[in-house]
C-alpha cells in the first residue's frame, strides 16, 4: 500500500468482502465523495506495518478522514455516515423501537450471521478449501440464520419493516454471496426476493442466478 496524502474520507476496503462491501453501498447510495484505497486481505495487506499504524486492529473496512480520525467496523461505519450525510436519514428507522429493532439486526448479523456465512465463503470461495477442510460447524450456522431471516421476511419486506434500512444493507452484503459459501437460497425464498429487492434498491448488480 503506498503512503498517501489523506485529503478527503478515504475507505480502506476490499472489494471481496461484503464487510467493506456495505460501506461502499451506503457512500454511494448518499453520494459521499471518498477515495477507495483497495486492501486485499488474502494478501495479508491488512497485516503491513504500514497499515497496522492506522488500524491497529489490521482490519478493514476502515473509514479515515483527512483531520486523522479514523473508524473501523462496518456498522458503526455506515450507521456513521447515515447519520452525518443529508439524505442518510432514510436509512434509519425514526421511531425509537425501530430503530432499536435495526440495531438488534445489525448485532446480530455480526454475531450469527456473518461468523457462518461470510466465514464459510472466506474459506471455500476465496481460499479456495474443499468442503472436508472447512469448519463443518459453518453450514448448519448459516443455514440457521437464513431461516431465521426468511421467518421474518415472510412477514415484512425488509428486515425492519417496508423499508429499506441498515439492517438491510449489513445483511445483504453476505447473502447476496451466500452460494459462494455453499449456501442454496432457493430454499429460502423470501430471503432471494428480499436480495434482489435491496440490490435494486441500492442500484446494485444482481449477484445471485436468476
Ligand atoms: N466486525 C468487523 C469485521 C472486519 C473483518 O473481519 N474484516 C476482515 C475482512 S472481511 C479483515 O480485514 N481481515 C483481515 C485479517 O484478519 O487479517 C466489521 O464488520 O468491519
Amino acid at each position: 500500500m503506498p503512503a498517501r496524502e489523506i485529503t478527503k474520507l478515504t475507505l480502506y476496503g476490499d472489494c471481496a468482502s461484503g464487510n467493506c462491501m456495505k460501506t461502499r453501498f451506503i457512500a454511494d447510495a448518499l453520494g459521499v465523495d471518498y477515495d477507495w484505497v483497495e486492501i486485499n486481505v488474502v494478501g495479508k495487506e491488512t497485516q503491513t506495518d504500514e497499515f497496522l499504524a492506522i488500524n491497529p486492529a489490521g482490519q478493514v473496512p476502515l473509514a479515515r478522514w483527512p483531520n486523522g480520525r479514523i473508524l473501523p467496523q462496518s456498522n458503526a461505519i455506515m450507521l456513521y455516515l447515515a447519520e452525518t450525510t443529508p439524505g442518510g436519514e432514510r436509512f434509519i428507522p425514526s421511531d425509537p423501537f425501530a430503530r432499536g429493532q435495526m440495531m438488534s439486526w445489525l448485532f446480530w448479523e455480526q454475531y450469527s450471521h456473518e461468523t457462518a456465512i461470510a466465514v464459510r465463503r472466506y474459506h471455500k470461495h476465496l481460499l479456495g478449501k474443499s468442503d472436508d477442510d472447512i469448519d463443518p460447524g459453518l453450514l448448519p450456522k448459516g443455514r440457521r440464520a437464513l431461516g431465521v431471516m426468511e421467518l421474518q421476511l415472510t412477514y415484512t419486506d425488509y428486515m425492519v419493516g417496508e423499508s429499506l434500512t441498515l439492517a438491510d444493507v449489513a445483511l445483504v452484503a453476505y447473502t447476496r454471496w451466500a452460494h459462494e459459501g455453499g449456501f442454496d437460497l432457493s430454499e429460502f425464498p423470501a430471503v432471494r426476493r428480499w436480495v434482489s429487492r435491496v440490490e435494486t434498491d441500492l442500484d446494485i448488480e444482481h449477484a445471485q442466478a436468476a
